[in-house]
């Protein structure tokens, strides 16, 4: 099965937000009746009865899993490529809902100023009908505590232990946000609802990353999860049908990274985000091609200071990150080999060691020795959603490319789609 990733809403491109209000205006304007409509999906939750959800244990992790991937199915049925993404209320101190919900109003891609999906969500007739608010504060409205809250569930050892701790924070945040939000009855309805669990998802699948020996309780996996079916059968899901994303089809990314397109042999600055610095995971650098190069080339990959990462040394240069070879197609002609296809490649190099050893030597030469907690205030008081003003600065990257005489291949040599560095 082919993974997808779900974003943080806050890095989707002006595209990928279109296809997201887009997809939830058409499942807006369904009839009721439909099994995609939002009427239907929204109406799960809670009213009309029966509610269907579980909030308690078993099943509150896995019936919200198999809830969010039915409703991202739908949004799916208008645009294939729409995956749901988050509300990241828990990473350090927001204030509000993410930019793209807070405002009644859109310009979409016709110019038109339209109503905002993500702002209000209709309330089925069964339910009562009109529409979704959220406390007339909401724009000033702090989740800093809550952050803490859903930071300290993620040390707990035990799948129990971690739900019933992140249980708390995931209601306060319903509470908080207001208006249908805060209760069970009509959650469902408001937009945001599906965003603030996919976050929740996110945590639980963070857990799971950090903790892959840890058991699932049995009452958890063969709890079933009505009203939703196995795929082309009558039997109810159960909680051991969505216990790994990837046999859903998804994971996360955790952070957004705005990276400039990177070029072989040029020198490129990394900003990224302090608490990306501290807390990423993973890195590693991603090189496609749609077909196979006519010689052979060795990828070189320096990361460190600017100085560092223009020298082409490698031994002893302790900004040489590694490398990766690709084998040429040899003595073919160049216009055969241009029109061969089937050759999709995407080589990887993991780069984590090497970031995370930079990382920390950036983070030492800065001299901040303040405790983990009052460096993330200081982080989150610049910290705005539109931009990323805080991001530290001087790391360099440069992919340089060689041949099998360790001679320089110049870009325009090389049959590559693009190189990308992924940290998360
Ligand atoms: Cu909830």
């Amino acid at each position: 099965m082919t993974i997808r990733y779900r974003r943080n809403i806050n890095c989707l491109t002006d595209n990928q937000l279109h296809d997201l209000r887009e997809a939830y205006q058409a499942i807006y304007d369904l009839p009721d009746s439909s099994a995609d409509s939002f009427a239907t999906l929204g109406g799960i939750h809670g009213s009309p009865s029966p509610i269907w959800c579980d909030h308690g244990s078993p099943g509150f992790l896995t019936w919200h899993r198999a809830y969010i991937r039915a409703f991202e199915k739908a949004l799916q049925s208008v645009h294939c490529d729409v995956m749901l993404p988050f509300w990241d209320w828990s990473s350090g101190p927001t204030t509000g809902v993410p930019e793209a919900c807070r405002h009644p109003t859109y310009v979409n891609r016709s110019g038109n100023t339209v109503p905002n999906p993500l702002y209000s969500g209709p309330i089925s007739s069964a339910a009562g009908g009109g529409t979704t608010a959220r406390r007339s504060d909401i724009d000033t409205t702090t989740f800093g505590d809550i952050a803490t809250s859903a930071q300290s569930a993620m040390s707990s050892s035990t799948f129990s232990n971690f739900q019933n701790a992140l249980n708390g924070p995931h209601g306060s945040v319903h509470v908080r946000t207001g208006g249908q939000m805060s209760s069970v009855s009509h959650a469902g309805f408001d937009p945001i609802f599906f965003l603030h669990h996919c976050n929740v998802d996110r945590l639980w699948w963070n857990w799971q990353q950090s903790n892959p020996g840890a058991a699932v309780p049995t009452n958890e996996l063969t709890h079933e999860l009505d009203p939703f079916n196995k795929p082309f059968t009558t039997d109810w899901q159960t909680g051991a049908d969505v216990i790994s994303t990837d046999d859903l089809g998804y994971r996360y990314m955790n952070w957004c990274i705005f990276l400039p397109p990177i070029i072989v042999w040029e020198v490129l600055p990394i900003e990224l985000d302090p608490i990306v610095l501290e807390r990423f995971r993973d890195a590693r650098l991603h090189i496609r091609s749609s077909r196979m190069p006519a010689e052979s080339v060795e990828f070189q990959v320096f990361i460190g200071d600017k100085d560092a990462v223009a020298n082409t040394k490698i031994e002893g240069n302790p900004a040489f990150a590694g490398t990766v070879g690709l084998f040429g197609m040899g003595n073919m002609d160049e216009k055969t080999m241009m029109t061969m296809t089937g050759n999709n490649f995407d080589i990887a190099l993991n780069v984590n060691d090497h970031l995370r050893q930079r990382c920390k030597h950036l983070i030492e030469e800065q001299g901040d020795t303040t405790p983990k907690d009052t460096k993330r205030k200081k982080t989150a008081k610049k910290h705005t959603d539109d931009e990323n003003p805080n991001a530290t600065a001087p790391l360099f990257m440069r992919v340089a490319a060689v041949d099998a005489q360790g001679k320089p291949i110049e870009p325009d040599r090389l049959p590559i789609d693009d190189i990308e560095l992924m940290v998360d």
